[in-house]
């Protein structure tokens, strides 16, 4: 039986996911948003369950266990990842870190991304599977990034799709999945349908109005996802805690 930590243990859930260095380049930061201490200190004060690294940036900002001071929000390592410079079309995001590393950094879960329909699908359903085997050995949970993605999606924003994908997940053995929002509550509910027992948190997406952000995170719960997994929506904002305190008002009421 696998024993997971506190994060699958709540029953909703908020990461702030910060590997969008990588995944965009730093055109998505400010002079503020650029430096990960800024975005450890919006993770802790504004209560969210785990702040989302790579590698690199956790081994040089993440306190290592020894310094961890109570308080300090959880760290989930992201252990693959790819740049935007590279425009194939079929997308593979290789593994660039271990589940044992992760552990090392002080992580309390890690995550993956899979393109879903990309011809470099199975690379990394295999490697997943690997994170999953090793992840709940350990006893720490694994969240799957289900992105459709590649040129046999023809919509990556396809609700059946993104169904699928969340599906998906659940058949690899995925405790979470997070999955970009697909359009509707009569939608994401069937995503979550269609996770069964694995969880769903919802990506945030590129910066939007705080209304219609916060419109999105209410349909999110009433469709019966456990919260949301969001980065430029909360660090680009000009007062990030001011739009957390609203957004948990609505994920955890
Ligand atoms: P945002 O809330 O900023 O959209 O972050 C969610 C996320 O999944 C990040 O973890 C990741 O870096 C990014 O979106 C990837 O987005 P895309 O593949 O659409 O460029």
């Amino acid at each position: 039986m696998v024993d997971l930590s506190a994060i699958t243990t709540n029953v909703k859930a908020l990461f702030l996911a910060y590997d969008q260095g990588m995944e965009h380049g730093p055109s998505d930061f400010n002079d503020e948003s650029i430096d990960p201490q800024y975005i450890l200190e919006i993770g802790a004060k504004g209560g969210f369950n785990a702040v989302i690294f790579q590698k690199g940036i956790a081994e040089k900002y993440y306190p290592s266990t020894r310094f961890t001071r109570s308080g300090q929000v959880p760290l989930i390592v992201k252990l693959n990842g790819k740049t935007n410079l590279v425009k194939d079309k079929d997308p593979y995001a290789p593994l660039l870190c271990t589940v044992e590393e992760a552990l090392g950094l002080g992580a309390k879960g890690v995550g993956y991304t899979i393109y879903v329909g990309s011809e470099f699908e199975s690379s990394m359903t295999r490697e997943f599977a690997d994170v999953v085997r090793s992840a709940h050995a350990k006893g720490i949970p694994t969240i799957a990034w289900m992105y459709p993605r590649g040129r046999n999606v023809p919509n990556p924003k396809d609700p059946q799709i993104i169904a699928y994908a969340s599906r998906l997940g659940l058949e690899l053995g995925a405790d979470i999945v997070k999955v970009q929002y697909p359009g509707s509550k009569e939608n994401l509910q069937k995503v979550v349908e269609a996770a069964g027992k694995t969880r769903v948190v919802v990506s945030g997406g590129a910066k939007e109005s705080e209304e219609e952000f916060l419109a999105m995170g209410r349909l999110v719960v009433e469709a019966g996802a456990i919260g949301m997994a969001v980065g430029r929506n909360i660090w680009q904002h000009k007062n990030p805690l001011s739009l957390t305190k609203k957004l948990k008002e609505i994920i955890f009421s």
